[in-house]
């Protein structure tokens, strides 16, 4: 063995080059024992001039998954965080749980500590070593990744990092392990194995041409057709396309916890409801897991339903019961234009239908435009703020493409996002994505404008301190805008709704539910070098947002702590 500066690299160099010649170039990091052979790889390579992914210092293995998170929204590409052994891994469960249910591929490294009490040069040298290992580490994890492994002595580390990510982008993609033990980071490398002779993952399965047919037909033979889009809006392609499609063909859409359809389009009705599920008698769900909650609402019992997803039946949800009549399997993306062709000739005679169902939807859309402006016209004196017109005020001054990664409070039917990839919400809701997110999108997209919405206690899940520390260390300004209303009122509204003439319901205060005394939330990012305002008065808002993002632009970041509402 030799990790001489003259010899042969060692498995961490050769580790960190298969990260580089696989197209990862950050790894968002939290360090400890086990990384000191990838620390002196790095200083050792820097100083040859080997180019090695640029490894990020991140506080808080919580923000490092969320970060990761914002990062691949925003890019599409695989992202990459590693962390220290067991109790790093136990940390960042939480986002790969995230990851998993928002289908990120992230590659999650973390080492082991040494196995060996001597022999090796890394074998174990400080008494945690004893303590950190677990009989079975990856185990911390693998209910929520697609792959794990360990990298043994003498394997190819570069095959394994192309095969992890493989992995991870093919669809649906995911979370993906690897655990790298200290010993063998530390050995020299062998076998590298090849460099990647083509772009990671797998093309995804173009849904079959003959199924396409079928929905169309039985799209042409519906009334009042429905799509209900879930996450399709995650490709530039597929938000457009649908826009596209649903003009076309007179067809409304609504959406769930994602953006993926203009929200000044004509055909676009906004988030699903009891009435409008009811008015239609097919239902086409886009890559949707929970199209609707069936304990509230769901369609008439005739309504057709078509399922179009990678995987229409969502195998990695253990329990999952939504009736359908036809299950596409295939890429949503690729899906929205097959449908779209199919579609001219299925309702080429259907005019005069397709017609009556545009102005029936225009209705719709006004009505609900119209209940829209009743709210905020009714809100805009009113303190605490109602969290209705923070959207309205945010509507007013962010930019086009501004990114708003999402955490509580800011209700959704309020906001617009006109183009793809604005909107960054988690499916799964483990609460503390909401900062870091903001964080790894504005890495990925220096030039846009970056705001997290998320409610008090979001704030306190996301690990401010950390979050800011990195926002400062890595020159990333953002807004965030807190929702405040001093409690988990999400808590509240669960007990209320179990049990809505309850003893709880009639008792001024719940426990678990509040959260003062309140912190001077707008403190925080001041000792991290930013800036923080409250705002209490509705007259001051869009005043106080316009300056913060001025600030933002300057290169400072921001949180407005806005006094709202319990209420959406
Ligand atoms: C890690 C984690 N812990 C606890 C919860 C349960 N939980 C869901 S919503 C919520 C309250 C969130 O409060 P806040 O961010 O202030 O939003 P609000 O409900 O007040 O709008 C809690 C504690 C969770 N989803 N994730
Ligand atoms: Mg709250």
């Amino acid at each position: 063995m030799s990790n001489e500066r003259t010899g042969g690299q060692t498995v961490a160099e050769a580790y960190l080059t298969s990260l580089h010649t696989c197209g990862i170039k950050h790894v968002f990091a939290n360090s400890g024992t086990d990384f000191a052979p990838l620390i002196e790889a790095m200083v050792r390579m820097k100083s040859d001039g080997r180019p090695a992914p640029e490894f990020i210092t991140v506080p808080h293995e919580n923000v490092a998954m969320a970060m990761a998170q914002g990062y691949s929204k925003i890019t599409g590409e695989a992202s990459c965080v590693m962390v220290h052994v067991n109790v790093g891994t136990a940390n960042a469960v939480m986002g790969v749980m995230n990851a998993k249910r928002d289908n990120v591929p992230v590659l999650l490294a973390a080492g082991r500590t040494p196995v060996t009490e001597t022999g090796h040069a890394g074998s174990r040298d400080v008494l945690i070593h004893w303590a950190q290992e677990n009989f079975d580490q990856a185990g911390i994890v693998r209910e929520n990744v697609k792959w794990d492994y360990e990298l043994r002595a003498g394997q190819p580390v570069g095959t394994l990092v192309q095969r992890a990510l493989d992995i991870a982008l093919t669809e649906p993609q995911g979370p993906v392990y690897l655990q790298l033990p200290r010993e063998v980071l530390g050995d020299e490398a062998r076998d590298v194995g090849p460099a990647p002779r083509r772009a990671l993952g797998t093309t995804p399965a173009v849904p079959s041409g003959r199924m396409i047919e079928e929905a169309a037909a039985m799209i042409a033979r519906a009334q009042m057709p429905l799509i209900i889009a879930g996450r399709s809006g995650r490709t530039a392609a597929a938000f457009h396309g649908l826009g596209d499609l649903a003009v076309e063909h007179g067809i409304p859409v609504v959406q769930g916890l994602h953006s993926s359809i203009a929200s000044s389009n004509p055909m676009y009705l906004g988030f699903a409801t009891k009435d409008v599920l009811a008015m239609a008698d097919l239902i086409v769900v886009l890559d949707a897991p929970v199209p609707w909650v069936p304990h509230n609402m769901r369609p008439r019992p005739e309504t057709k339903l078509i399922h179009i997803a990678h995987d229409p039946h969502f195998s990695d949800y253990p329990m999952r019961g939504f009736e359908s009549d036809l299950a596409v399997a295939g890429d949503p993306t690729a899906a929205i234009d097959m449908l779209r062709v199919a579609l001219r000739d299925a309702l080429r005679e259907k005019h005069a239908q397709v017609d009556a169902r545009r102005s029936k939807v225009s209705e719709l859309r006004n009505a609900i435009l119209a209940r829209r402006a009743a709210v905020i016209e009714q809100a805009k004196d009113s303190a605490p703020i109602y969290p209705a017109f923070v959207a309205h005020a945010l509507n007013q001054v962010k930019d086009r493409d501004a990114i708003i990664s999402d955490e509580l409070g800011m209700p959704l039917p309020f906001l617009d996002f006109e183009e793809p990839n604005c909107f960054l919400s988690g499916s799964s809701g483990g609460l503390g994505v909401g900062l870091g997110q903001a964080l790894g999108a504005k890495f990925a997209a220096r030039e846009r404008q970056v705001i997290t919405c998320c409610g008090d206690g979001s704030y306190m899940f996301g690990l401010p301190t950390a979050a800011h520390y990195v926002g400062r260390a890595e020159n990333l300004p953002t807004l965030t805008i807190i929702m405040n209303n001093a409690m988990w009122y999400a808590v509240r509204r669960a007990t209320l709704g179990m049990y809505p003439d309850g003893m709880a319901s009639k008792a001024n205060k719940l426990p678990l539910v509040d959260l003062t005394p309140q912190p001077d939330y707008e403190k925080i990012v001041e000792a991290c070098g930013g800036y923080g305002e409250k705002v209490e008065d509705p007259a001051k808002l869009v005043s106080a947002l316009e300056r913060a993002l001025q600030k933002v632009a300057d290169g400072t970041s921001v949180t407005l702590n806005v006094t709202t509402r319990a209420r959406e």
